[in-house]
C-alpha cells in the first residue's frame, strides 16, 4: 500500500483541529494516538467500503463466529503492519518530534474476553482477513471488559475495565442498522386458515440492539472484514411520566435494566454462573446477530430463506451463543411462515459447533424456570426439538432408558447447551487431537456413537502477525534475513531456518535477540512498577488464566522447594532463574485467589532474603492481558504449560512462546502434545502423568497424595511450611486450606483433584534438565531456534484452511 506522508502529515493536523481545537503543540500523546488512529481510519475506509461490494455484487458465501467474546487487544500495530505503513506512519511521528511507542502505549486493549478463547477469535479474525475470506465477528459491546487486576498487600483487587473512557478511534456506530429483542412476555398462538398455527409474544420487554463495527483488516492485501458488537440500550429512554411524579430512580430504571445486558464481561472463564443477565447476554447478541444476517440475506441473495444455508454459515464459538439454534427456528416459523422441518432443515445446515473444554462441570446448563420466564417462545422450541429428539432416541436404542437419559436436551429440570448444540449443528469440533480423542471415546461418548460424521479436529492456532511481526521486530527481521519475506503470510516457510541451527553466528544472533527482548521487558517492568529482575538470568514464564487445573500451584510450590534446597546448602549455585507469573482469578473463584497470595507472599520471601543472593527471583506481574503478552512472550526463555493432563483443551499461550523461541516445559496434554510432536521431544521438557494414566487412576480411585509425602520428605516440609508459621499470620488460614485441598480433599472434593503430588517430583527433574542445558548456551540456542523454525503448524492460517476446506467451504474473495 503507498503511503502519502504529506497527506498523513495534514490528516492529522485536520483532525486535531476538528476534534479537539488544537495544534500540534498543544496536543497530548493521547490526542496523537487519536489522530493518528482516525486517520489510519480514513484509509482503511475505502478498501473496507470496496470489499463490501465485492461481496455484495458476488453474492458471496460468508462465515459469520459468533462469539461472546473477542479479546482484540491493541489495534494500531497491528492495523499498521497489516498494511504496511507502519515505518511511514513512524517517521512522521517522528518529524513531529515524536516517539512511535509513547503514541501507540496510549491505546487502551479492547479486552473483550477472559482468555483463550477469547483470544482465538481475534486470531480467527486476522487469519480470515489475511486469506481473503469474507468472514465476520458478532458480539458483544461490552462496556467494561475483563477487569483490572491489582495486587494490594498480595492479594487479588478487581477494578472495572473502563476502556471507552476516551472514544474508541476504531469503532463505527451504525444505528440505522440497529434491531431490537424481546425479553419475556407471553406467547399467544393463532389457527390460521390455512391449519397453521401463529405464534407471537405480547406483553414482552423490547430492548434495542445497536451495532457498532471494527474494521479487520488483513496483512498485505486489500480484504477489510468487519467485527460487529451490540449495545444494548432502551428503545423509550427513561420513563417522562413517572419522572413528573417524581419518581427519578423508577424513570431510569427501565433504561438501567436493558443497558445493564452489554455492561460487563462476566469474567469467569469456566463453569455455568447460572446468572439470568448472563443468558439475556447470550440471546441479545443471538437474536441481534441472526436478525441481521437474515435481514441482509433479504437484500442481497434475495427474498427464498431456504437458500440461507448456501450463501451463509455460523460457527458457534462454544455454547455461548448456541441459542442461534431456536432463535433461527423461531425466526423462519413464527416471522417467516416456514414448517417445523423446513426450518429445521435449514437450521442444521447453517451452524457448526467448537467445544472448548473437557471438564464436564463447566459445561452450560439452564435452569428451566429462568429459560421459560426470560425466553417464553424459544423454551417452547427447545421442548419441541428435544421432544422430537427424544423420539428417534427411543427408535434408535429401544430399553436403554440410560443412554436416552443422558442424552436428553431437557433433563433434571435443565437445558444442557452442549447437547443442542450438537444435535442441531452439522460439525462438531475440538481444539486439539488429543482433546477431540477425549471428546470421542469418554465425554461426549453417545454422541459420537450416535453421529460420527458430524466429529472433527482443528487443532489451534495462532496468529504470526500480531505475535511475531508485532510484537517480536527483532527476530521477525532475523527470519526474514535467513528464509526471505513471505512467512508472514505462510509459516511453514520458516522450516528453512532448520539450516541455521548449527550456524553458530545465527545461534548467537538469536541469542542477542532474546537478551535484548529480556532487557526490554526488565525497563519496562522497571519503569512502570518499579519491579527489578536480572536479564542475564533464565526467564521461566508461566502467564495464563489461575486456575486450579493450570497447576500454577505446582510451579510456586517447586519455587518453595528450590528456596529450601538453596538455604540449606550455600554451596548450591545454579544459573539465576527469575520465576514470572502473570494470571487473572475469576473473582468468585476463592481458591484460585489464594494462589495468588501464596506466589506473592513467597516471591516477598525469596526476593527479600539476602542469602538467595539472586539465584531465584520471583515476580507476579499485574493485570496479565493481550499488550502486556506481547512483551513477555518474546522475552521468555521457557515456557510453562503444567496443567493437569487431559484437561487443557489446547493452550494458544504455548503457541506464542515457541512462535518466539521459549522452550516447552509440560505435560502431555492440549497442543503440547503436538507441539513437541513438531520440534522433536529432545527440545522440549516433557514430564509428569499421561491423560491415560490420570484416567486409569480416577477411575480406579487408587490415588493417594499422602503416599508421596511419605516418599519425599522434601516436598512434605515445603508442604508443612503452608501451615507451621513460616508466612505471616494473616495468611494461616487461607494456605492452611490449600495444604487440605491437597493433603485431605475438602468441600467434599477428593484430596489434590489435580494431581500436584503425584507429579511433583518429575517436575522437579524437569527443572534439573533445564538448567543443564541452558549451562551449554549454544545447545541450548539450538533448541530455541528449532522450536521456532518448526512452529509452521501453529498458524491460526492453517487452522483457518482446514476450518474453510472442511466445514465453512468459502471462496477466496480478493479485491
Ligand atoms: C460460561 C458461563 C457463564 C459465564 C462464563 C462462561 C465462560 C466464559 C469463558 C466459560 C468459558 C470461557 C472460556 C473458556 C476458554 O477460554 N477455554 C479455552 O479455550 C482455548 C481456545 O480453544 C483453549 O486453548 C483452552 O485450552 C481452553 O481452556
Amino acid at each position: 500500500m503507498k503511503f502519502d506522508k504529506e497527506q498523513f502529515k495534514s490528516s492529522i493536523e485536520n483532525r486535531l483541529k476538528r476534534q479537539y481545537g488544537k495544534s500540534l503543540d498543544e496536543a497530548t500523546p493521547h490526542d496523537i494516538y487519536d489522530a493518528v488512529a482516525a486517520s489510519v481510519m480514513e484509509i482503511i475506509q475505502g478498501n473496507w467500503m470496496n470489499y463490501r461490494k465485492v461481496c455484495r455484487d458476488k453474492k458471496s458465501r460468508q462465515v459469520y463466529y459468533l462469539s461472546a467474546e473477542f479479546l482484540m487487544g491493541r489495534a494500531m500495530g497491528n492495523n499498521l503492519i497489516n498494511l504496511g505503513i507502519k515505518d511511514g506512519v513512524a517517521s512522521v511521528l517522528k518529524e513531529f518530534g515524536m516517539d512511535y511507542n509513547l503514541i501507540e502505549d496510549q491505546e487502551t486493549d479492547t479486552g473483550l474476553g477472559n482468555g483463550g478463547l477469547g483470544r482465538l477469535a481475534a486470531c480467527f479474525l486476522d487469519s480470515l482477513a489475511t486469506l481473503e475470506y469474507p468472514g465476520h465477528g458478532y458480539g458483544i459491546r461490552y462496556r467494561y471488559g475483563m477487569f483490572e487486576q491489582h495486587i494490594e498487600n498480595g492479594y487479588q483487587v478487581e477494578y472495572p475495565d473502563n476502556w471507552l473512557s476516551h472514544r474508541d478511534p476504531w469503532e463505527i456506530k451504525r444505528p440505522d442498522l440497529a434491531v431490537k429483542v424481546l425479553f419475556g412476555g407471553n406467547v399467544v398462538s393463532e389457527q390460521l386458515p390455512n391449519g397453521k398455527t401463529l405464534y407471537k409474544i405480547v406483553n414482552a420487554e423490547e430492548v434495542t440492539a445497536t451495532p457498532y463495527d471494527m474494521p479487520i483488516v488483513g496483512f498485505d492485501t486489500k480484504v477489510v472484514n468487519r467485527l460487529r458488537l451490540w449495545e444494548a440500550s432502551s428503545p423509550n429512554g427513561f420513563d417522562l411520566q413517572l419522572f413528573n411524579d417524581m419518581k427519578y430512580l423508577q424513570a431510569v430504571e427501565k433504561q438501567n435494566n436493558a443497558e445493564n445486558i452489554s455492561r460487563v464481561l462476566y469474567p469467569n472463564d469456566s463453569g455455568p454462573s447460572g446468572k439470568t443477565l448472563r443468558l439475556k447476554q447470550q440471546y441479545f447478541f443471538v437474536s441481534a446477530s441472526l436478525q441481521d444476517m437474515i435481514a441482509y440475506h433479504k437484500r442481497v441473495i434475495g427474498k427464498d430463506l431456504t437458500k440461507f444455508p448456501e450463501y451463509n454459515v455460523v460457527q458457534l464459538n462454544d455454547t455461548h451463543p448456541v441459542i442461534a439454534i431456536p432463535e433461527l427456528m423461531r425466526i423462519l416459523m413464527d416471522e417467516n411462515g416456514f414448517g417445523w422441518d423446513d426450518a429445521w432443515n435449514i437450521v442444521t445446515k447453517t451452524f457448526a459447533y467448537t467445544n472448548h473444554t473437557i471438564l464436564a462441570e463447566a459445561l452450560e446448563k439452564w435452569p428451566i424456570d429462568i429459560f421459560e420466564s426470560l425466553l417464553p417462545r424459544i423454551y417452547q422450541i427447545v421442548t419441541e426439538i428435544n421432544r422430537r429428539f427424544c423420539d428417534s432416541l427411543r427408535t434408535k436404542f429401544p430399553g436403554d432408558w440410560k443412554k436416552q437419559q443422558r442424552m436428553a436436551i431437557v433433563g433434571d429440570g435443565m437445558i444442557r447447551m452442549a447437547w443442542l448444540a450438537i444435535v442441531g449443528c452439522f460439525s462438531v469440533n475440538g481444539v486439539a487431537a488429543l482433546h477431540t480423542e477425549i471428546l470421542k471415546k469418554i465425554e461426549l461418548a453417545d454422541w459420537y456413537e450416535l453421529y460420527p460424521e458430524k466429529f472433527n479436529n482443528k487443532t489451534n492456532g495462532v496468529t504470526q502477525r500480531r505475535w511475531l511481526v508485532c510484537a517480536n521486530p527483532e527476530l521477525s527481521e532475523f527470519i526474514t534475513k535467513r528464509v526471505g519475506p513471505g512467512w508472514e503470510k505462510d509459516l511453514s516457510k520458516l522450516s528453512a531456518l532448520e539450516k541455521y541451527s548449527d550456524d553458530p553466528e545465527s545461534l548467537d544472533e538469536f541469542m542477542r535477540i532474546k537478551h535484548s527482548n529480556k532487557k526490554k521487558l526488565a525497563d519496562f517492568l522497571k519503569d512502570t512498577q518499579n519491579i527489578f529482575i536480572d536479564p542475564d538470568s533464565i526467564f521461566d514464564v508461566h502467564i495464563k488464566r489461575l486456575h486450579e487445573y493450570k497447576r500454577q500451584l505446582l510451579n510456586i510450590l517447586h519455587i518453595m522447594y528450590l528456596y529450601n534446597r538453596i538455604l540449606e546448602d550455600p554451596s548450591f549455585d545454579p544459573i539465576p532463574r527469575t520465576f514470572i507469573f502473570g494470571a487473572k482469578a475469576a473473582s468468585g473463584y476463592r481458591r484460585a485467589k489464594s494462589i495468588i497470595k501464596l506466589i506473592n507472599t513467597v516471591a516477598d520471601r525469596v526476593n527479600n532474603d539476602y542469602r538467595v543472593r539472586g539465584r531465584i527471583r520471583v515476580i507476579f506481574v499485574p493485570n496479565y492481558r493481550v499488550s502486556l503478552a506481547e512483551k513477555l512472550f518474546p522475552a521468555s526463555d521457557v515456557s510453562e504449560q503444567i496443567s493437569t493432563a487431559g484437561k487443557e483443551a489446547s493452550g494458544t499461550g504455548n503457541m506464542k512462546f515457541m512462535l518466539n523461541g521459549a522452550v516447552t516445559l509440560g505435560t502431555m496434554d492440549g497442543a503440547n502434545i503436538e507441539i513437541v510432536a513438531e520440534a522433536g521431544k529432545e527440545n522440549a521438557f516433557i514430564f509428569g502423568l499421561t491423560a491415560e494414566e490420570i484416567q486409569k487412576i480416577d477411575s480406579e480411585h487408587s490415588y493417594n497424595p499422602q503416599d508421596y509425602l511419605a516418599r519425599n520428605p522434601k516436598l512434605a516440609s515445603v508442604l508443612s511450611q503452608l501451615i507451621d508459621g513460616t508466612f505471616e499470620s494473616s495468611t494461616q488460614a487461607i494456605f492452611r486450606e490449600l495444604y487440605d485441598s491437597l493433603v485431605y480433599g475438602i468441600e467434599g472434593q477428593r484430596p489434590d483433584v489435580y494431581y500436584v503430588l503425584a507429579d511433583f517430583d518429575a517436575y522437579v527433574e524437569a527443572h534439573e534438565k533445564i538448567l543443564e542445558a541452558y549451562a551449554d548456551k549454544r545447545k541450548w540456542a539450538k533448541m530455541a531456534l528449532l522450536n521456532v523454525a518448526r512452529a509452521g503448524k501453529f498458524s491460526s492460517d492453517r487452522t483457518i484452511e482446514e476450518y474453510v476446506n472442511d466445514i465453512w467451504k468459502l471462496k477466496k474473495v480478493s479485491l
